[in-house]
């Protein structure tokens, strides 16, 4: 298939998803177009099968804001023609689903008929909770999607109450590919933590969503009673704040800060254990990441989480800012090899279910079916 992929080239989870998504599509054998305002960070793209389409927005002083929608519409439109695209997927709906919407009925004009697959990812649906002045335009690309998918039960009944809509949505997870995480090498904790210190990691863009304050309010509760270190990777407005906390609580020595690392999979493989107690996830990738490197995962019961992180298997979940069940439930964890063993084992088999090999073929059959419907 000849597929144009939409979506924000930056760090965040939808943009790693769209761009995994598009690599591994690539390998498949599908021709892959990347239509974005800049290259996608996690793109393959001297790899075969892969391109790349950049959305130009002029800045014309006229303009207070520039029309972005306006030339990504445009750019797939172009793309469509020049490249015989056969799919248009769109990941977040802001504003990509919008002007998707507006690239088909120019093509359809055009004698063309390209199907749209708009993909939810959780903060395209709450930031139209925090701005309404998004919701009826947000709604109705939704509505007139001809494919919409979502990456967690919670997400998709979510949808349907906030927008009060009656769109089918499938549920189509988040994946991670297993073999990134398997006969890792340089995986000694040394590099680290001291001599039998446990290795706590905490992953974001500490936004405000995170709560990494709770992460250092648990690590000092960890670290109270067992030899610990915490790692923390990612960078956001909250990073400065909450290295200022730890240093306050004491824990200075005993926190690390990687910043915006390449080498996650090597900080999962020497890490115990993993902390995301979020206000909200509509899924929790970075949870996801770690159970595929075997580590068990101390998160909140919220969003999607439940779906990824399951309770008393992969780890334990918690009420959003319950910090001492947190601290509870890591010590229980980490305390007893045993118990630990079993979780690292929950945590891997779990990420199995969850594994690209299991969750690409779920996309090209949505593929091969809009094809066929359209
Ligand atoms: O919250 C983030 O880390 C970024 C955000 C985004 O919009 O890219 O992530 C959302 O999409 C990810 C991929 O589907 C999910 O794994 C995250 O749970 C979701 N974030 C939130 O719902 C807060």
């Amino acid at each position: 298939m000849n597929i144009g992929i939409v979506c924000y080239p930056t760090y965040g989870g939808s943009g790693v998803v769209a761009t995994e998504l598009g690599n591994a599509l690539a390998k498949e054998g599908h021709k892959v177009h990347f239509i974005t305002y800049s290259q996608p960070v996690r793109l393959d793209i001297l790899e075969e099968n892969i391109y790349y389409h950049e959305v130009n927005v002029e800045d014309y002083p006229l303009f207070h804001y520039q029309p972005y929608e306006l030339a990504l519409a445009s750019k797939m439109v172009d793309t469509v023609k020049n490249e015989k695209l056969d799919i248009l997927h769109v990941h977040y709906a802001i504003p990509h689903a919008f002007a998707a919407y507006m690239a088909k009925k120019i093509l359809i004009d055009a004698g063309i008929n390209v199907p749209v697959i708009t993909t939810l990812h959780g903060t395209d649906i709450t930031l139209v909770g925090k701005n309404p002045s998004y919701k009826p335009a947000v709604k109705f690309s939704i509505q007139h999607s001809d494919y919409v998918t979502s990456v967690s039960e919670h997400l998709k009944e979510e949808t349907i109450e906030f927008f009060d809509c009656s769109t089918p949505i499938e549920v189509i997870p988040n994946f991670i590919d297993l073999k990134l995480y398997q006969n890792r090498k340089n995986c000694e904790k040394a590099r680290l933590a001291e001599e039998g210190q446990m290795l706590i990691t905490h992953i974001s863009n500490f936004r405000k969503v995170k709560r990494v304050h709770d992460v250092v309010r648990i690590f000092k509760g960890i670290h109270d009673q067992i030899p610990a270190r915490l790692v923390l990777v990612g960078d956001g407005p909250e990073r400065s704040k909450t290295i200022d906390e730890a240093r306050e609580l004491g824990l200075g020595r005993d926190v690390i800060y990687l910043g915006k690392t390449k080498e996650v999979e090597r900080v999962l493989c020497m890490s115990d254990l993993f902390l995301l107690p979020s206000e909200t996830e509509s899924f929790g990738l970075a949870a996801l990441e770690a159970m595929a490197a075997k580590v068990p995962v101390i998160s909140s019961n919220t969003g999607g989480l439940p779906e990824v992180n399951i309770d008393g298997k992969s780890g334990y979940t918690s009420s959003v800012g319950d910090v001492e069940s947190m601290i509870a439930n890591s010590l229980s964890v980490l305390t007893d090899k045993n118990e630990h063993q079993k979780f690292k084992q929950g945590a891997y088999e779990v990420a199995q279910t969850f594994d690209i090999q299991k969750i690409l073929p779920r996309y090209e059959e949505l593929y091969e079916r809009a094809m066929r419907e359209s």
